[in-house]
């Protein structure tokens, strides 16, 4: 379906919603919003703000959430991907970037694609890992669906889904096993060595075979390239994130870095490629519930007193909800209002069933987007926005942290409006007299609070084409990769020693039955982004619909030809789709993507488990059946 701008408000009258004048939206916005923290408190208040958009409108809608409501209740879509992958990272090196920079990729020997479909999903970054391949590196994907990445590498490790810890542990079992791993880093800069290579001892790559169905010499061939690489490069994506136990996950991959000392020097590390074109920033802007920007702890005094001076706060002294809470928090009733910033939940959440009667029920939903979206009609009151990518100044981060300038190169719509001038007439209506004339000034504000960006001037920002965080001060660059420390000679200048952390294989919640007998995945496709609302009104002759994509054998077995519509029933709910035959699929696998969801609603079938750390949804693994709808059925 072809969305189109946005370029007037729009306010609910009577169950429906009209036209308005900026002035009659925004008074109706703040006025909700008012009474919502005078009836029920500021925590009945939870903003989701927008990864797609800047640093500096990040910046100001969580600053919007603890400065003038007084709530930590601020989050995005980090949390459907890489929340897990943050967690984790924080958990063992204190802070959750990625470590390594492109550069690096392509100067490494071996490159590991663990659960990303990077050729369609990340083609900028894949576009370094094929230098590095064209330069003779090795590239290994671990994926359960030849994908096109997969296509490209030298080895393919085609496992089970939700079988990655098991073959994480089996990988570290062997690197062991063989004496391969890295004793002087081992000593130096990691705690738990014994407890885990205890632990792992019983994943034999026999064993681990039979669990995650990769072949025993494929599993003995990775552990050996990447325990006798010089420069080894682990990247995952959300194969590993979403799932019920996604930090787990994380972890497991962690551990075999710290297993052969492939963290903290130049060209080896570990990286999450971040999936929104500026999720990493929204994070690092605080756009989180327990983080303050550049990653400062809430939970610190001292962090909290220097931005209630700046800001006149008084900021909460624990943490806020994260997205998965906040829905968790509308079902007690206890959550009333929400402001979404550019984020379209109704159709991307899982068990989207559950999240539309929760959206439905809030007191007030105000939502800023450039499109009417799903969640939009929703809405109490509609803000047109202008599109952050093009339309306006500031700043993104990408996945290797380096923070870069956006700049306008088109003029947006009659009657759309800036993100961070929406913000600041809200925040006046509520007493706090906010003007920013331009991006820099907001910046500016951020540098002087944030350490780790302190020394990004736009200036310097457009004469060196970005700079990657952290930067300190403004002479001078740091290293490309992070945790250089764990290296050091000084243990006072090591610090804190990484942890190994023992995580055990479990399988996903929603489990196999007789009923049930099929594992549905879901993922993306290069010419469709997320929930379609941003690509939806592009077609073109090589780009299909929604397919349910089984394994030929499956689609037989099952009587189904291609081209055939299908019924999808899981425990949540029904689908239809026509089936698709893609014989680099596992046998028992289907796949579907979600960016189709108002022809093809495949979120409505999708579990809601979480990761309890995270909150991460097992978007990766769900149970379904697949029906032949035949002649009997209406295939609507
Ligand atoms: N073209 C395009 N690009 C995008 C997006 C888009 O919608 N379209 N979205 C962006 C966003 S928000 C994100 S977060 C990223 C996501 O980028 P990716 O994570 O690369 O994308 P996905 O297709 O969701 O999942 C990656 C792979 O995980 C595999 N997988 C499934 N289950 C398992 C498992 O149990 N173990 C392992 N090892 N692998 C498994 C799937 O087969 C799939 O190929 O892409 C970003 N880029
Ligand atoms: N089944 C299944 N579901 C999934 C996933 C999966 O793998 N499988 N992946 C999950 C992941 S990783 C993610 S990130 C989520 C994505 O979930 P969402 O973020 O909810 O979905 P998007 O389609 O990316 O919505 C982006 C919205 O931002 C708006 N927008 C774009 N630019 C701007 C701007 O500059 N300003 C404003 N105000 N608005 C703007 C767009 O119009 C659009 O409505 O989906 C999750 N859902
Ligand atoms: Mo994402």
């Amino acid at each position: 379906m072809a969305y189109t701008r946005l370029t007037t408000p729009l306010v609910r009258d009577g169950g429906e919603l009209r036209p308005a004048s900026w002035d009659e939206a925004l008074d109706r916005a703040a006025e909700g919003i008012a009474e919502t923290v005078r009836e029920r408190g500021a925590d009945a208040f939870g903003m989701f703000s927008c990864a797609r958009s800047t640093n500096e409108m990040n910046y100001v809608a969580q600053k919007f959430a603890r400065a003038v409501i007084g709530t930590n209740n601020v989050d995005s879509c980090n949390r459907t991907c890489h929340a897990p992958s943050v967690a984790g990272l924080a958990q063992v090196f204190g802070s959750g970037g990625g470590t390594s920079s492109y550069q690096e990729i392509e100067d490494a020997d071996l490159i590991v694609l663990w659960g990303s479909n990077a050729r369609e999903a990340h083609p900028i970054f894949f576009h370094h890992v094929l230098k590095a391949v064209r330069r003779g590196a090795r590239l290994f994907v671990v994926d359960p669906r030849r994908t096109s990445t997969a296509q490209w590498a030298d080895r393919w490790l085609q496992l089970d889904v939700g079988t990655d810890i098991a073959l994480a542990h089996a990988v570290a079992r062997q690197i062991i096993a063989s004496g391969l791993v890295n004793r002087t880093f081992i000593d130096r800069a990691t705690e738990g060595f014994d407890d885990y290579a205890a632990d792992v001892a019983k994943w034999t790559p026999e064993v681990a075979a039979l669990e995650t169905g990769v072949p025993a010499e494929l599993i003995e061939e990775l552990a050996h390239a990447y325990a006798n690489a010089d420069r080894a490069q682990l990247c995952w994506t959300l194969g590993i994130t979403e799932h019920h136990n996604g930090t787990d996950n994380v972890l497991a991959l962690i551990n075999l870095a710290l297993l052969t000392g492939h963290v903290g020097r130049y060209g080896s590390g570990l990286n999450p490629l971040r999936g929104q074109n500026n999720v990493q920033g929204g994070g690092d802007m605080g756009a989180i519930p327990n983080r303050l920007p550049g990653f400062q702890d809430i939970l610190l005094p001292e962090v909290r007193e220097k931005f209630d001076r700046s800001w006149g706060s008084a900021i909460p002294p624990r943490y806020g909800w994260h997205l998965t809470q906040m829905f968790e928090a509308m079902d007690r009733g206890e959550l009333t209002a929400v402001y979404a910033i550019g984020e379209n939940p109704v159709q991307s959440e899982a068990d989207s069933g559950r999240t539309r009667k929760r959206m439905e029920n809030l007191r007030h939903l105000v939502v800023q987007d450039i499109f009417l979206t799903k969640t939009a009609e929703l809405a109490h009151v509609v803000l047109p926005a202008t599109a952050a990518w093009c339309e306006s100044e500031g700043t993104f981060t990408n996945s290797e942290r380096r923070v870069q300038r956006v700049r306008k190169a088109l003029d947006a719509p009659e009657g759309a409006r800036d993100d961070i001038d929406i913000l600041c007439e809200l925040a006046r209506r509520l007493g706090h007299d906010w003007h920013y004339d331009r991006a820099e000034a907001v910046w500016d504000e951020m540098r002087a609070l944030s350490p780790m960006h302190a020394g990004m001037t736009y200036q310097r920002l457009a004469d060196l084409g970005g700079i990657q965080w952290p930067c300190p001060t403004e002479d001078g660059l740091e290293p490309s990769y992070l945790h250089s420390r764990l290296w050091a000679d000084d243990p006072a200048e090591r610090g804190d020693p990484a942890p190994f952390v023992v995580v055990e294989h479990r399988r996903p919640v929603d489990e196999l039955t007789a009923e049930f007998p099929l594992r549905l995945t879901t993922g993306r496709r290069l010419d469709s982004y997320n929930t379609g609302v941003q690509s939806g009104g592009f077609s073109s002759p090589l780009r299909r619909g929604e397919t349910l994509d089984l394994n030929p054998a499956d689609a037989e077995a099952l009587g189904l030809v291609a081209g055939e519509r299908a019924r999808i029933t899981s425990r949540r709910g029904s689908i239809v789709a026509p089936v698709r035959l893609d014989p680099g699929l596992r046998p028992g696998l289907a796949f579907m993507t979600f960016h189709f969801p108002d022809e093809v609603d495949v979120n409505s079938i999708t579990i809601e488990a979480t990761d309890p750390v995270a909150g991460t949804a097992e978007y990766k693994a769900s149970a379904i059946r697949v029906d032949r709808i035949g002649d009997a059925e209406p295939a609507a």
